[in-house]
């Protein structure tokens, strides 16, 4: 996986070239006016899952970064909820402004495919990342393999529970795209290879930091002999590991999932969680802001072989289904986590 530095020297210069060709502040408008509109600068509009997601404000740094590099304009804007149509008007108010491109992380896989569709029929490019809404874009920037993070996931908590006893699964909405794929591919995964596991229940925190914290006290009290929680999600595995942080279960019930190194760098000193896995975000908006830029100029179609630069991070290829993929997920603990900053 890449986890390239930006040195300082380019952080100050993309933060220069944002404040002369972005707006960078999000905006939860769905009818404001955030783009520079009618120039022939690539135009881009960034929809996150929900605003005030320190995961999709690291994506969205990476998104920006690129943009300043190319000379391209950036808007994100997006619901401060996650929630499965929360973000058709958005999508709608871009489609309006005409765009060059949207670069969304679907809240559910059909929700927005009318809205997605009158984009793409209007000549806005449809890129997702993080969370895909497959048939209803030109491409998907995919972090990791669903069956690499499926993988990980499951081996991280087997390894934390000793391979016996009961775990749950604290999600992110019910919809989501990506985590519901990932937690397919787990239950294949523990059902096929864990037989000593019991996946008890699967909680969902909206990828709001109060309900994850109050599933994850709910989770301890409905099943008192819970060994493990899984949180794929890195607001679910942030409020669980605050909650188990100041419980009597810290160090006895195992907290494993997908979070940033920020968010859970005080959690694994402390004893909390010993091991989680992510991509790096950042990484995921540059890449994708690079691919817009080689659909709109038409160096690539998003068909399968397709090749582009993307920046510090080098060449990437579409493979199947328009989908270009990022790299592996990466395991954090207490030997590595200090050499991580997001
Ligand atoms: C949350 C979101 C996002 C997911 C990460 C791991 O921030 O649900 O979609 O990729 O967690």
């Amino acid at each position: 996986m890449k986890f390239k530095k930006t040195t300082a020297v380019l952080a100050a210069a993309a933060l220069a070239l944002l404040g002369a060709c972005s707006n960078p502040e999000p905006s939860n408008d769905p009818t404001g006016d955030n783009t520079g509109g009618g120039s022939t600068t690539l135009n881009i509009t960034i929809l996150p899952k929900n605003l005030g997601n320190p995961y999709f404000d690291t994506s969205t740094k990476g998104a920006v970064a690129a943009a300043a590099e190319i000379g391209a304009t950036t808007s994100e804007v997006g619901p401060t909820v996650g929630a499965a149509d929360a973000q058709v008007p958005y999508i709608q108010t871009a489609t309006q402004q005409r765009v060059s491109a949207i670069e969304i992380a679907a809240n559910d896989q059909t929700a927005l495919c009318d809205a997605l569709d009158a984009a793409m029929a209007a000549g806005v490019k449809v890129v997702t990342f993080d969370s895909d809404a497959p048939g209803c874009r030109d491409l998907f920037i995919n972090q990791a393999e669903s069956a690499g993070i499926a993988k990980v996931l499951v081996e991280m908590v087997a390894e934390q529970v000793g391979d016996a006893g009961q775990i749950a699964i604290l999600s992110a909405t019910a919809n989501a795209t990506n985590q519901n794929a990932w937690i397919e591919l787990m239950q294949a995964d523990l059902a096929a290879n864990h037989p000593n596991i019991e996946l008890v229940k699967i909680a969902y925190g909206d990828d709001n930091d109060q309900k994850s914290y109050d599933e994850t006290a709910a989770l301890l009290q409905s099943y008192p002999e819970l060994k493990g929680i899984v949180a794929p999600t890195t607001v679910g595995i942030l409020a669980a590991a605050r909650y188990l942080s100041a419980s009597q279960a810290k160090g006895q019930v195992a907290l494993t999932g997908l979070g940033t190194p920020n968010d859970m760098r005080d959690y694994v000193k402390d004893g909390t969680v010993q091991e989680f896995a992510l991509w790096n975000p950042e990484d995921l908006g540059y890449l994708t802001t690079y691919a817009v830029q080689a659909l709109v100029d038409g160096t690539i179609t998003g068909a399968q072989g397709d090749t582009f630069e993307a920046g510090r991070l080098g060449r990437f290829t579409v493979g199947p289904d328009r989908t270009v993929l990022l790299g592996d997920p990466y395991r954090f603990n207490a030997d590595n986590i200090d050499n991580f900053h997001f």
